[in-house]
């Protein structure tokens, strides 16, 4: 094989060949580093689990809980979205989606006791997006792992994101129906963060879908976000599917929301995640914020 005395990158220009082997050089180093961090995170369980609540934004009540897993901030994985993705690029995926379950059941359960919030309470997983590839993939797996813990696949919703059913829409069904047939209900995530595919969305038949909070902040002065969430709460509506609204940071966006009569909610105006379960009163969140007027979504 040829080896290109000079090599082109978009960030760095024209280099020489020796520049382009060190370059290399490092990026194994550093691979081969994370791989190591990679194994020691798994075996000294190093992730803090967060739980954020997801309400119903009309009664108040909790629907359930996103369960979060974040590593330590560090020079290999200086944010959580790098470790996730550095996970993508290894051929883990798939043990390390077992062990997260693992390590979300052990540590829901645990929360449980020191809680008053239901038993019966839902759980938000979510499915790393390159697991649908492996061919590894084991059924039945997570069901044993609940077995363990005492919890029911009908009170589990596995969250999916949208760009994982656009990507990949056979692989995706095929999932989707294997775990439905052993009672765990889907939610397809991110909806509206650009890949946008109502169709496949609408033929999947999601128990849930979570609106990315790039159409929900601010949503209560921005018309063209009200238009696009009104499209959707009509479509969910039709289908019988229930709409999830990320990303409410603000109690105006809130009051909006539940004048628009959506479902559920989750952000920080509702509950940043937390090690603990917990959940904040509406009525507390909303006090004293304006109604809006009903002007821009066709009422
Ligand atoms: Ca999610
Ligand atoms: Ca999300």
């Amino acid at each position: 094989m040829r080896i290109p005395f000079r090599q082109k990158r978009a960030d760095y220009g024209t280099y020489s060949y020796l520049e382009y082997f060190s370059y290399v050089t490092m990026q194994c180093i550093r691979s081969y580093r994370q791989f190591i961090e990679l194994r020691k995170i798994v075996k000294k369980e190093q992730l803090t689990t967060y739980f954020q609540p997801i309400m119903d934004i009309q009664s108040g009540d909790c629907l359930g809980y996103e369960i979060l897993n974040r590593p330590a901030f560090s020079q290999l994985f200086p944010h959580t979205d790098a470790f996730y993705e550095y996970i993508g690029t290894t051929n883990q995926v798939l043990a390390f989606e077992i062990f997260c379950r693992e390590l979300s059941f052990k540590r829901y359960v645990e929360a449980l006791q020191h809680s008053s919030v239901p038993a019966e309470c839902h759980v938000f997983l979510n499915v790393h997006p390159d697991v649908l590839r492996d061919p590894n993939y084991r059924n039945g797996e997570t069901l044993r792992q609940l077995h363990r813990y005492g919890l029911k696949p009908e009170q589990i919703v596995l969250e999916m994101t949208e760009k994982q059913a656009v990507e990949d829409f056979e692989a995706f069904e095929q999932v989707l129906s294997t775990y439905r047939e052993q009672g765990f209900r889907i939610a397809i995530d991110d909806i509206g963060s650009g890949y946008s595919s109502l169709k496949a969305i609408v033929s999947l038949k999601p128990e849930f879908i979570k609106l990315d909070r790039s159409l929900i902040q601010h949503i209560d002065t921005r018309p063209d976000q009200q238009h696009m969430v009104k499209m959707l709460q009509e479509f969910a509506r039709s289908s019988g599917t229930h709409m999830i609204a990320e990303g409410i940071e603000r109690p105006e966006e809130l009051l909006f929301l539940q004048q628009q009569q959506i479902s559920y909610g989750q952000g920080y105006a509702l509950g940043r995640p937390s090690r603990v379960l917990q959940h904040q009163n509406l009525d507390d969140i909303i006090k004293g914020t304006a109604p809006c007027p009903l002007r821009a979504t066709g009422q």
